[in-house]
């Protein structure tokens, strides 16, 4: 579903200054042991904007106020499925998310230390020093990225991703894995070593980067055990009887 952009930027954008810098207040899904069995866990949260995380692909990066980031931790290594639903808004003429994420290795800074935004010094001072286009933002949706604080640099390392929808709604960065279906909803598995782990969700709507309205969401993160060597094994001798079968 795709409302026109003109009739909802009439709208005054309400931007909250708590959103400016890169938090995970009230967005931490908790720590997880694969090895222990399923276990998931749902949050809602809002982002600003149907763009960010599509905006982000680009040679002049993009900025982080336009995705919202997450949290979790791995006691084990182990398969971590994360699903997001664009949710009605509040404002029935603000088309619904249509979202993309990505998974980083590694936390943002937390308080004590300042959190980092895209306009502190550090930040502004490495961006300014890249190669290319002058830079939207420190953020970047399918590579590493580094922002900073006032003073310290920190880098998230990616760890995959997965769009809403298509080229024709994200752009045409190389690399990118859509899910071919601009439904409002993803879904992507992953494994990934024990550690600390940050979400950016944004949207992937490159074209609408006038509408900075926020956009509900809700998403799951689900944590599923490594199947059994058993199993494996089971698996593998049943493979290889039908295989001897075929011949
Ligand atoms: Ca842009
Ligand atoms: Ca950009
Ligand atoms: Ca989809």
């Amino acid at each position: 579903m795709k409302h026109t952009i003109s009739s909802v930027v009439l709208f005054p954008l309400l931007l909250s200054s708590a959103s400016a810098h890169i938090s995970y207040t009230n967005r931490n899904f908790g720590t997880f042991d694969p090895s222990l069995g399923t276990s998931s866990q749902t949050l809602t949260s809002t982002v600003a904007g149907n763009y960010g995380w599509a905006d982000a692909t680009d040679s002049d990066f993009g900025d982080s106020h336009r995705l919202r980031a997450f949290r979790f931790t791995l006691s084990n290594a182990g398969y971590v499925n994360l699903s997001v639903q664009g949710l009605a808004n509040a404002n029935p003429l603000v088309n619904v998310l249509n979202p993309g994420f990505s998974i980083y290795s590694g936390l943002s800074f937390v308080a004590p230390a300042e959190l980092a935004h895209d306009t502190a010094a550090a930040s502004i001072s490495y961006l300014n020093d890249l190669p290319g286009p002058a830079k939207e933002g420190a953020f970047r949706s399918l590579v590493d990225f580094t922002i900073g604080n006032t003073t310290d640099l920190i880098t998230l390392y990616n760890a995959g991703h997965v769009a809403d929808g298509t080229a024709a709604n994200y752009g045409s960065a190389l690399g990118i894995n859509g899910d071919g279906s601009y439904d409002n909803f993803v879904t992507g598995t992953f494994y990934l070593p024990a550690g600390d782990y940050s979400v950016f969700i944004g949207g992937t709507d490159y074209s609408s980067q006038s509408d900075a309205n926020n956009r509900n969401l809700s998403t799951t993160l689900t944590v599923i055990p490594e199947p059994s060597t058993a199993l494996l094994s089971g698996l593998a001798a049943l493979a290889l009887c039908i295989r001897r079968k075929r011949h």
